[in-house]
């Protein structure tokens, strides 16, 4: 079971698609295990994003994340990482399939939508980032076994 970390970016919140991203995460069998809606503080956004500095387009990757709320989230499932991932979309919209969420609601790569976690290692941490522990609710769902089933 695997845990990653999803953010509805601000033009995502701004433009009421915060329920449609939750929404395809749900329809997907994906588990909501933790959710705050937030202003994100340019501390918080520098290190979440810590990889990117010094890249052209960091200093307005930063604007873009505090301008306005996000809502921040932990989904679990088997392989949610990927999943996650494949929901959403490549990076770049016009690059995203059709049916992913960069590819049916955005144009640009700065207006993107959302962020998940693009590995094991960056999930982990990105959680940690964002939540408490005290703040990821670990509950029985009474579809588990008809989406988690492995035979
Ligand atoms: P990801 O969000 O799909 O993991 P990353 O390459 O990690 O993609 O980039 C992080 C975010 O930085 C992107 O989602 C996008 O918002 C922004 N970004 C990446 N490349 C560019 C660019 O060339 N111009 C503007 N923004 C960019």
């Amino acid at each position: 079971m695997e845990r990653t970390f999803v953010m509805v970016k601000p033009d995502g919140v701004q433009r009421g698609l915060a329920g449609e991203v939750i929404l395809r995460l749900e329809r997907r069998g994906l588990k909501l295990v933790g959710a705050k809606f937030m202003q994100v503080s340019r501390e918080l956004a520098e290190t979440h994003y810590a990889v990117h500095k010094g890249k052209p387009f960091y200093e307005g990757l930063v604007r873009y994340i505090t301008s306005a709320p996000v809502m921040a989230m932990v989904w679990e499932g088997p392989n949610a990482i990927q999943a996650v991932r494949q929901t959403m979309g490549a990076t770049r919209p016009t690059e995203a399939a059709p049916g992913t969420v960069r590819h049916d609601f955005a144009l640009e790569v700065g207006r993107n939508l959302t962020h998940a976690s693009d590995g094991p290692e960056t999930a982990v941490a990105e959680i940690g980032l964002w939540f408490k522990p005290s703040e990821l609710v670990s509950w029985d769902r009474a579809t588990d076994d008809w989406i988690m089933g492995s035979n």
